[in-house]
């Protein structure tokens, strides 16, 4: 769409679990505070909505819900979002959010029976992320890092399908950071931040 100044920037973190997503999205929200830029976090599941409840109980292994079922659950917990994304975009805020559709699709699509092309369609049509910065940690890594949690998909053989499907996804204007090798939030990380901070394709 058209690009006008004074949006802000859609700003997506992705990759497996125990990357240091949202680690890196709180510095990230707390840098820009700093700079005075208007900010405000995000993260799906959102579990605080009535979808997000039905989310969180699949997810803590308190209800089973239907394979297709949860998918849609997930895509529609974000459309619930987006009038509220919207308006902050319009209004000049820049959205920090952590996980997005690339989440939705690389981890139902690595369940049987399901393809990308189908797990995409949900979402498609939610404004377009300006920027998705992927955490680069192998599952092995990730699982080094602390002990996986009793939640759903918290295993190693589904995370390395997770992590194919990521790279599956990765589009150009994904920049990858490999966590194993220093802070993310730097300088060239900076100048890529300044460049994209002029509006919102959506
Ligand atoms: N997850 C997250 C999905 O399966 N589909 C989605 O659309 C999203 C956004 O939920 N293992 C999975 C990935 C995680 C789990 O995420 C909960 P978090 O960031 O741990 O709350």
């Amino acid at each position: 769409g058209t690009r006008m100044a004074g949006r802000g920037a859609l700003i997506v973190f992705e990759g497996c679990d125990h990357s240091g997503k949202t680690t890196q999205c709180r510095r990230l929200v707390e840098w820009l505070q700093q700079e005075q830029i208007p900010v405000e976090p995000f993260r799906f599941p959102d579990r605080t909505t009535a979808i997000g409840q039905m989310i969180n109980g699949y997810l803590s292994n308190k209800q089973d819900i239907e394979d297709h079922a949860v998918h849609l659950l997930f895509s529609a917990n974000r459309w619930e979002l987006v009038p509220k994304m919207r308006t902050l975009l319009e209004s000049g805020t820049t959205l920090i959010v952590d996980r997005y559709a690339y989440s939705g699709v690389s981890f139902t699509a690595a369940k049987e029976g399901f393809t990308i092309d189908w797990c995409k369609n949900p979402d498609r049509g939610l404004p377009r992320p300006d920027l998705v910065l992927y955490l680069n940690l192998t599952p092995e890594a990730a699982a080094m890092r602390g002990t996986f949690g009793k939640e759903r998909y918290e295993q190693t053989d589904m995370q390395l399908r997770v992590a194919k499907n990521f790279q599956l996804l990765k589009e150009s204007y994904w920049q990858v950071s490999d966590v194993a090798h220093g802070p993310l939030v730097n300088q060239s990380w900076h100048k890529t931040y300044q460049g994209c901070d002029q509006g919102c394709s959506g």
